[in-house]
């Protein structure tokens, strides 16, 4: 058992497959029930049109708030488990998928490691990412700016 405490991390969800809303359900109960993980906030849903590949349907996007105890890694590990097991298969770059979890921020950390780099690369540039995380972390900073004025600043473009 760990004694650590919990740090506060931020994830996007998305999806553009099937029954989209229940799936971002699914993946924020299968988050919760995760050992180390307690979700403590979450967005609404947003219906964004698609970036990188714009052939494809509409997708879903969200943000949550976790608690967690799981190193960063461990984290991923959990949430790669999760795609899995809701049945997520990689086809084609950015191409459509059934659900997709990604660590926007953890606690205060920059990690740049294989697979892992925090805080997410393009997190400031996506309006499907900030528009979710500011209706949960407005006065959240990210490279010295509020989240909420970046996601002003995206929709503006
Ligand atoms: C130029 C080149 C401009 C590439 C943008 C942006 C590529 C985003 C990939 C890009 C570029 C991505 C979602 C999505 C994807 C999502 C919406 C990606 C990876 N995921 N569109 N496209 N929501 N609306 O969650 O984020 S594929
Ligand atoms: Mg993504
Ligand atoms: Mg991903």
């Amino acid at each position: 058992m760990s004694t650590a405490a919990p740090v506060r991390a931020y994830l996007g969800l998305g999806g553009n497959i099937g029954e989209r809303a229940a799936c971002i359900a699914e993946a924020i109960e299968h988050l919760d029930a995760t050992p180390g993980v307690a979700v403590t906030a979450r967005s609404q849903l947003i219906e964004t049109a698609p970036w990188g590949d714009t052939d494809q349907a509409a997708f879903l996007n969200a943000a949550v708030a976790i608690d967690t105890t799981l190193a960063p890694r461990d984290l991923l590990e959990a949430i790669l488990a999760i795609e899995l097991a809701m049945g997520r298969v990689r086809s084609r770059k950015w191409g459509p998928r059934i659900i997709d979890i990604d660590i926007l921020l953890y606690g205060e950390e920059t990690i740049d490691e294989d697979g892992l780099t925090v805080p997410h690369p393009h997190l400031t540039e996506r309006d499907f990412v900030l528009r979710p995380l500011a209706e949960i972390a407005p006065d959240l900073e990210v490279g010295g700016r509020r989240v909420a004025d970046l996601a002003a600043a995206v929709g503006a473009a």
